[in-house]
């Protein structure tokens, strides 16, 4: 006979007192939507912008609504955002990642910038679980500045010291990170401190950390570099909310007063949506103050901060995501979008021939093993009882198994150097040498990195065992 829970009445206890890992994390982003919605207005009317739309598509195509629906996820859209956060040192990102682990964040992926030109490599952090994700998916991609890709040693030396002198994190943050460590989680009262504990390392300081002198020869150096050492603490940098409809927000952006990048990142307009579609526009240019030396501070400026929406689509898997990284390059061998957007219709048109190939039905996205997707009885099959059969494609071709594609949860490296340099600026455009550095980036994080394909591989897997054993109990019954 199984154990019944009520044997354990102690665990019970202790257990019932914790906020859970997915409440914590709702807190949190919508904390942060709200702090950044205040310091940047432009965010604001985004969220409206994409409100509207999202509500004009799902309106459209009663079809996409049904399956939102379905498979439960027309909830977290309109709560669904990404951030992004630069880190200076290892320490920070070892810390980063505890944090994050109390809101059940964890770090999944390894993106290597530096073939873009940005001396940084970086991980997301995020919910891994089907019903994590379902409660609320925020995620934030978080870089760490590679300052051994610096090759003017003074000034890494000096930058290192700078960094190596301030403390992102408030003492409040910290403690309580520990004791969640601790205890195996928090309780309320204990959980709302920590949102607005954690809130502060996000949050934008105006008051430089280094002399004008300095962070002009940082900004030299790269303007990514003066970005995160110039300032107290990573600012969020921007809160990126999810369209259903991203060619409509970006034909509709100059009518609110915003001006998009020229080109949509990722994979061209199609019906059945793949991977991450992403648009920006480009950063604010923000008054801040330098530390003169006196006691005074002297006025100046940086552009650190912008805008981004995206549009998300279905996960591929190794063979779709080879077949999506070939097109892409294909494409790009054709048209390589300009960044002052001169080019944008030509490399649109290319980009679009490019994909021909690659199948724009869920049927043949599924049949050619391109998608990884999530089964589920319809209600033919919830009412089949005996008619059940262990054959999954029988039981498809019998309509009583539908399948629904998984919603993919991570970012792409080709897309996100798009969006690093749109920001950066045309001028910013700098060489290093390629050098993906995986093993230092996890000894720094003080973990390994989650293998994307495994989760949603995992996800798949449990939904065709749930239908397969649904059906089986019905049968024996
Ligand atoms: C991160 C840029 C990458 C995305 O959505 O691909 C990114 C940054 O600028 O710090 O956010
Ligand atoms: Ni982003």
């Amino acid at each position: 006979m199984r154990a019944s829970r009520s044997q354990f009445p102690l665990k019970e206890v202790a257990l019932q007192n914790h906020v859970s890992s997915d409440d914590i994390r709702s807190a949190f982003s919508a904390a942060m939507s709200a702090m950044y919605r205040q310091e940047v207005p432009a965010y604001g009317t985004l969220m409206e912008l994409v409100a509207r739309v999202n509500g004009e598509a799902l309106a459209a195509d009663p079809e996409l609504k049904e399956r939102l629906d379905a498979t439960d996820s027309l909830e977290r859209i309109s709560e669904e955002r990404h951030g992004a956060i630069r880190l200076g040192t290892a320490a920070e990102l070892a810390m980063m990642r505890r944090v994050f682990a109390v809101m059940g964040m964890y770090p999944v992926g390894y993106y290597d910038l530096s073939t873009a030109g940005v001396p940084v490599h970086s991980t997301a952090f995020r919910p891994v679980g089907e019903a994590a994700l379902k409660r609320n998916p925020f995620r934030v991609f978080t870089s760490l500045l590679r300052l051994d890709l610096i090759k003017d040693e003074t000034l890494r030396a000096e930058a290192e010291a700078v960094l190596a002198g301030r403390r992102i994190f408030t003492p409040g943050a910290v403690e309580l990170t520990e004791k969640a460590e601790r205890d195996g989680g928090l309780d309320k009262a204990e959980a709302g401190r920590f949102v607005s504990e954690v809130l502060e390392t996000f949050r934008w300081h105006d008051k430089a950390n280094v002399d004008a002198g300095m962070y002009k020869r940082l900004h030299d150096a790269h303007r990514l570099i003066a970005d995160v050492v110039s300032f107290k603490g990573p600012h969020i940098n921007h809160l990126t909310p999810r369209t259903l409809d991203i060619d409509r927000v970006q034909a509709l952006m100059p009518e609110y007063g915003i001006a998009p990048k020229a080109v949509v990142e990722g994979p061209p307009t199609r019906k059945c949506p793949i991977l991450l579609r992403q648009t920006s526009f480009k950063a604010l240019e923000e008054p801040v103050s330098f530390a003169a030396g006196d006691g005074s501070w002297k006025p100046g400026s940086h552009t650190a901060r912008f805008g981004e929406i995206e549009q998300r689509g279905i996960a591929l898997t190794p063979k779709g995501r080879a077949l999506y990284d070939e097109r892409l390059e294909a494409s790009r061998k054709i048209v390589r979008p300009a960044a002052d957007g001169s080019n944008a219709r030509e490399y649109e048109a290319a980009l679009a021939k490019a994909f021909e190939g690659f199948p724009d039905d869920w049927a043949g996205i599924r049949r050619a093993g391109l998608g990884y997707f999530s089964y589920s009885l319809t209600e033919k099959g919830r009412a089949a009882g005996s008619l059940a059969s262990g054959d999954l494609q029988a039981l498809i071709a019998d309509g009583l198994v539908r399948f629904d594609p998984i919603v993919y949860e991570d970012f792409l490296p080709v897309s996100a150097a798009g969006i690093f340099q749109s920001n950066l600026g045309d001028t910013a455009q700098q060489e290093f040498v390629a050098s993906p550095n995986q093993k230092r980036f996890e000894t720094d994080l003080g973990a390994t990195v989650l293998n994307e394909f495994d989760h949603y591989a995992g996800i798949e897997a449990a939904s065709i065992d749930q239908c397969l054993g649904a059906l089986r109990s019905v049968a024996a019954e």
